[in-house]
């Protein structure tokens, strides 16, 4: 028996954010795409679909291993999931914290409407709580892989293609899969598996509509106290530059010209003869496109930004975090202010038409009321002095796999709940903190927000009243949780 087999995505899913930032949200997103668009407007050439990366790469190998794969994003919107799940042997679902109920729910329908059918769940959320998950969900989860998910896959599907059934495959009963939490990343480690493209052809609508993430390397050679990146992801590892090139040809065929993709590499800058290798091979293959990535202020250089404007970056993120050292160091993130506005000077001099934005985490363990309000000074100040065109402001969330999560106590955190739900950036702080209560917190957040607003309307002259005029589907975060059920399109970015 050939098993069939669903890979349903639920690494994005609509997130609102609460009432009382929904207003302020709207007006801020609104003047930042005002913003992108006067600074350059082919900022905006860029899909807003999302997929997971991860999934369609499982996919890839799947295919290869001549499983037939259909891949959906969000599947508990079919119309009848009972029908459509009939069709499937096995269903491979990836989650997020915030997505993992809705995850759960959609493998719950699943077995109601075909009892014989093997589930496993795989993704950050799953990677850092795979023990939990088995123990709380035995009829629903059957499997759990953690870290990388393409040999663990395929070693399933053969499984149960050599048994012809899934239901020993349940009781644990084949070879060396013979308990339900199977360790990925090990798995690929042990088998010198290669990192695999994605399979772009399983997607259900033309790439064009998708923001696209591509990336050249896995895991992270950090280990920031609040990010899960370096436990959940597993080891840093690079792909080799010219498996990379190759998806970006595959890319710019099937996306206009001149849309940006965006390089989602934990840390892009930390190799910088990878890097080099990258964009020479960009030039060179004169392939159209318009890029952005992410960046490590302590790790960028003159010399790489020079090479990525002439290969066509356009845009890039800096992490700076918040601008307090203190709270930095006992986060475990080791850059300085200096390191921040060095690299943002570098940024700014190598390529003066680069759309720049900074990246902040409100509510980080050993903050202050004092420290958030200097933050949203710091932000203002970026703003004014045009280092940065944007701020990207988050709330700090203890997400599974994080230190935070793991150790609260040590860095003087009380975490309230653990109803996934609510573990939105967007949301009030699940946590207090030593100093400052979550309340307080989300209170100073929403400060910061309104002081880059604010700033925003000041460089760009805009009225801030009049962008609160916007029509509610433009946004993502208009989504009602319920909405997920009827709509078969929805943008996340
Ligand atoms: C690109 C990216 C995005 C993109 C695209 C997301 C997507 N669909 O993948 C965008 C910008 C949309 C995004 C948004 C968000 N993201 Co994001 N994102 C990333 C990032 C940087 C890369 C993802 C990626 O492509 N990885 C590479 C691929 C190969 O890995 P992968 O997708 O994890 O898949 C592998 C394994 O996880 C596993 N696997 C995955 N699924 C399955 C399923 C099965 C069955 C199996 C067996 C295995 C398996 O196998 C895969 C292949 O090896 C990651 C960090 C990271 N480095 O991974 C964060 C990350 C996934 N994002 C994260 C978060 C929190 C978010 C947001 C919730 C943030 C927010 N705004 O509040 C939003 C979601 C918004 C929404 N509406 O739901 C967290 C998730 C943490 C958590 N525990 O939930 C991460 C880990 C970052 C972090 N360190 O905190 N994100
Ligand atoms: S915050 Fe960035 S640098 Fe730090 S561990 Fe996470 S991905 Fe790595």
């Amino acid at each position: 028996m050939l098993p069939r087999i669903l890979l349903a995505d639920f690494s994005t899913i609509p997130l609102a954010p609460p009432p009382r930032y929904t207003h302020l949200l709207r007006q801020r997103l609104k003047a930042q795409e005002i913003i992108k668009r006067r600074w350059n407007p082919t900022l905006l050439k860029r899909g807003s679909q999302c997929f997971s990366r991860g999934l369609l790469s499982i996919g890839t190998v799947l295919q290869k291993h001549e499983y037939p794969v259909v891949y959906r994003h969000s599947p508990l919107r079919w119309r009848d999931i009972d029908e459509e799940v009939e069709r499937f042997d096995i269903i491979g679902a990836s989650c997020t914290t915030a997505s993992v109920n809705r995850a759960l729910e959609f493998l719950r329908f699943a077995k109601q409407a075909k009892a014989d059918l093997l589930t496993v769940l795989g993704g950050p959320h799953a990677s850092a709580k795979a023990i939990e998950l088995l123990a709380e969900y035995p009829e629903i989860v059957d499997l759990v892989v953690t870290g990388e998910g393409e040999t663990a896959m395929v070693e399933i599907a053969d499984a149960v293609r050599e048994s012809g059934t899934v239901a020993g495959f349940r009781s644990g009963a084949y070879g060396g899969l013979d308990r339900r939490l199977i360790d990925g990343t090990e798995r690929a480690r042990s088998k010198n598996a290669p990192i695999v493209n994605p399979g772009y052809e399983l997607l259900p609508y033309s790439l064009l509509n998708y923001g696209v993430n591509v990336n050249t390397s896995r895991g992270c050679p950090f280990a920031c106290r609040y990010c899960s990146e370096t436990e959940v992801i597993g080891p840093y590892r690079r792909t080799p530059i010219p498996q990379v090139l190759d998806e970006l040809r595959d890319v710019a065929s099937r996306v206009p010209h001149g849309t940006m993709v965006h390089f989602c590499d934990s840390v892009f800058n930390f190799d910088r003869s990878h890097l080099a290798s990258l964009v020479v091979g960009i030039r060179r293959a004169r392939l159209g496109l318009a890029f952005s990535c992410d960046l490590r202020p302590d790790c960028v250089d003159v010399e790489s930004i020079a090479l990525m404007r002439d290969a066509g970056f356009v845009k890039y993120c800096v992490g700076i975090e918040t601008s307090q050292e203190s709270v930095l160091r006992q986060n475990g993130r080791m850059q300085s202010v200096v390191d921040v506005l060095v690299a943002l000077r570098t940024i700014r001099e190598c390529d003066r038409r680069a759309f720049v934005v900074a990246y902040f985490l409100a509510g980080l363990p050993g903050s202050t009321s004092q420290g958030m309000l200097d933050d949203a000074r710091f932000m203002r100040q970026l703003l004014l002095s045009g280092l940065t065109n944007a701020i990207g402001n988050k709330v700090l969330v203890p997400y599974p796999g994080t230190a935070v999560h793991q150790n609260p106590s040590e860095l003087g955190v009380k975490i309230r709940h653990s109803d996934w739900r609510l573990y939105s950036r967007f949301g009030p702080p699940v946590y207090d903190l030593a100093m400052i209560t979550g309340q307080e917190i989300f209170r100073l957040f929403l400060q910061q927000e309104a002081v880059v607003l604010q700033t925003y309307c000041g460089l760009q002259e805009l009225d801030c009243d009049a962008l609160a005029d916007v029509h509610p589907s433009d946004y993502v975060y208009e989504y009602s949780l319920n909405d997920v059920y009827q709509d078969s399109a929805f943008s996340c970015s």
